[in-house]
């Protein structure tokens, strides 16, 4: 059976993530954009791809949701991109009301839905999608701890010259400068990097870790980090579209878990069918603890703010 995906965004994020699922043959795309001729525009461009690539997926362009029904999962990244300067909290308000826009539409058209979120403030978003879209919490997840810890994955191998698909990277916590990377919880084919780097070596992979966004922002001057932020949200598509059970960092909804109530956090979780299965509680030190407690709390800041 072939499934349906909706890209909400063909912007940056949304654009890429749309190629990367036709060019893996996940699924067929519908793209969806405010912006008159460009989802049309960008979706016939990609379809005609195909005929080079070698992918038979169907992949239009629209500005309106009836194209859409039927879809089994939803990709959200319409928004506005920070600039240079600008914090990913003072998107909230706009992004609020573009998230809450775009998801009742879409599950107007899609019941049966899993949505992941990308837009930002990532943590607040996912909580305005799961209030509008009224799934439940399973089925709304947020993409951002894979993108955290790809880059921490990065700067690791640049460090140790060696490969990546060696390298195994925790980051908990909010998508935000208050991220939480768990060195411990960082391995280079199973050994934890505290045993490999000076803890000066650690702590600078941690801090350009938790700046990694603001590192490219401040290359590309006019937008945000878009390559690897797509690859990652095509990592959960294909994780829930075959069903493989991966245990990766997605922003979850806690209910107790870490001892946080009724917001979504970056945490381990089982990514399946279901969207999020299960969320793995890892051991924390007080000190990791604390740290996730602060981003949790900051998080919790935001969605107070929140009016929908
Ligand atoms: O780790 C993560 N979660 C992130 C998040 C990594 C990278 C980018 N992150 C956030 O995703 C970023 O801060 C933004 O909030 C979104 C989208 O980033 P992108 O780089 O794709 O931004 P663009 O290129 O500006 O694209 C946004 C598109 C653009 O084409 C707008 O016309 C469209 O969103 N847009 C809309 N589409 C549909 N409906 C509405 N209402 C709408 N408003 C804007």
């Amino acid at each position: 059976m072939r499934r349906k995906v909706t890209v909400i965004g063909a912007g940056n994020v949304g654009a890429t993530t749309a190629q990367r699922i036709v060019e893996k043959e996940l699924a067929d795309v519908v793209l969806v954009d405010v912006v008159d001729g460009v989802p049309q525009g960008k979706g016939l461009d990609m379809y005609q791809s195909g005929a080079v690539e070698g992918f038979d997926m169907k992949i239009v362009g629209s500005n309106a949701y009836e194209e859409t029904e039927g879809s089994d999962l939803c990709i959200m990244t319409a928004g506005l991109a920070r600039k240079p300067g600008m914090s990913r909290d003072d998107l909230l308000k706009k992004n609020e009301e573009i998230v809450a826009d775009c998801i009742a539409k879409v599950t107007r058209y899609s019941r049966d839905l899993t949505i992941v979120v990308v837009t930002n403030p990532l943590d607040a978003m996912c909580e305005v999608a799961r209030r509008v879209s009224k799934l439940p919490k399973n089925k709304v997840v947020g993409m951002a701890g894979i993108l955290d810890s790809a880059r921490m994955r990065a700067f690791i191998a640049m460090e140790m010259n060696v490969s990546m698909a060696n390298i195994h990277a925790t980051v908990l916590g909010g998508h935000g400068d208050t991220m939480v990377p768990l060195p411990r919880y960082t391995t280079v084919a199973g050994v934890p990097i505290t045993e490999l780097l000076t803890p000066e070596r650690v702590a600078a992979i941690v801090k350009r870790t938790a700046g990694g966004g603001a590192e490219i922002v401040n290359f590309l001057k006019t937008g945000s980090a878009y390559y690897a932020p797509s690859a990652a949200a095509v990592e959960m598509a294909d994780a829930i579209f075959n069903d493989k059970k991966k245990i990766l960092p997605c922003a979850a909804y806690l209910e107790g878990e870490y001892g946080i109530n009724g917001l979504y956090v970056g945490v381990p979780v089982v990514l399946g069918k279901d969207g999020v299965e299960k969320i793995i509680e890892l051991k924390l030190t007080p000190e990791e603890a604390a740290a996730l407690k602060k981003s949790a709390d900051s998080v919790a800041e935001l969605c107070g703010l929140l009016t929908c």
